[in-house]
């Protein structure tokens, strides 16, 4: 398959856009699109300084390695987490995270999460019995609570992160499952500062499969660490994302399709509010009177008519 761009090889095919790309114009085309939906859903501008959470991973990293390319004023915070079990998964995505940070001379605020209150975020969940066995409620909540108050402390505008369409579609697939209206009513690209000192959150690569973000991380060199956090493993959202998948595969574009709809329902002011039929301009139709809101004959009629016509 040939790239769209020019005559060269495509390095990479997305089906949901029918779009396939070299190395070269997939390079260009991530910034771009990135920009695109940094300024649709207003999340911030060239004066504003904005924290990104780096994790050490392929979303992250690429989140910076664009940011910084596009020109804005990006700076990174790499929480500790002192998750060591296994693969030494703090240890190893803090290397790397530092290593990026050098290579392109960036600033990289560390917080060490044991230094500075004492214990590490699995000995955390465990003292405070919280999570029954997965440390993943205290360690959001450290995680949430850290980011914002670095932001806070150090001036900055607005907390970026790296999540990707398939972490927003797992996310909104939980939630319409649990019908969590809460939770559903507060998510999307961009989470607004809140009166009392919470930073504006937002998320630039929100409509970016994984695979995108992954092939985007490789194409542009960046190492990243590959494994998981130990205790994502078996989690629900990685089951969602699992059936997300499936789904995907026999509909190409189903994920962001569910992502993108919602988001427009939420924004037009539909999402849980009943229509009220009356409201919406229904006359009679002129055949049959049934009340109908299409201008003219009411689609059952019309397509009676049109079939009549093809066999007359
Ligand atoms: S919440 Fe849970 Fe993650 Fe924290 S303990 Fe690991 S899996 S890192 S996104
Ligand atoms: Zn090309
Ligand atoms: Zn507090």
């Amino acid at each position: 398959m040939k790239c769209r761009k020019c005559e060269n090889k495509a390095s990479i095919h997305m089906r949901q856009h029918k779009l396939a790309l070299c190395k070269e114009h997939y390079l260009e085309w991530i910034p771009e699109q990135t920009e695109r939906f940094i300024k649709k859903y207003q999340m911030f501008t060239h004066e504003e300084k904005i924290l990104v959470a780096i994790s050490g991973g392929k979303d992250s990293l690429s989140l910076w390695d664009i940011l910084v390319k596009l020109g804005y004023q990006a700076d990174g915070l790499y929480l500790g987490l002192g998750i060591d079990s296994g693969i030494n998964y703090s240890h190893e995505s803090q290397r790397l995270a530092e290593k990026y940070a050098n290579e392109n001379n960036l600033k990289l605020h560390v917080v060490d999460i044991e230094k500075e209150y004492g214990q590490s975020i699995p000995v955390l969940a465990e003292i405070s019995h919280r999570g029954y066995g997965r440390p993943c409620a205290v360690c959001g909540l450290a995680k949430r609570h850290e980011m914002n108050r670095i932001a806070r402390d150090l001036g900055y505008d607005v907390l970026a992160t790296g999540h990707n369409l398939d972490d927003e579609a797992a996310v909104l697939f939980g939630n319409t499952l649990n019908w969590s209206s809460g939770f559903l009513l507060r998510q999307g690209p961009v989470l607004p500062a809140s009166s009392g000192g919470l930073a504006r959150k937002v998320k630039p690569l929100c409509r970016f499969y994984e695979r995108e973000m992954t092939a985007y991380a490789i194409m542009r060199g960046i190492e990243y660490i590959y494994e998981e956090c130990p205790f994502a493993d078996g989690s629900q959202s990685i089951f969602y994302k699992e059936m997300l998948n499936q789904l995907e595969t026999v509909r190409p574009g189903a994920k962001l399709i569910f992502y993108l709809n919602f988001l427009e329902a939420k924004k037009s002011g539909n999402l849980f509010v009943e229509k009220n039929v009356e409201q919406q301009n229904l006359h009679p139709c002129p055949k049959c009177g049934q009340p109908t809101s299409t201008p003219d004959l009411c689609s059952f009629c019309r397509m009676i008519e049109k079939a009549r016509a093809e066999i007359a």
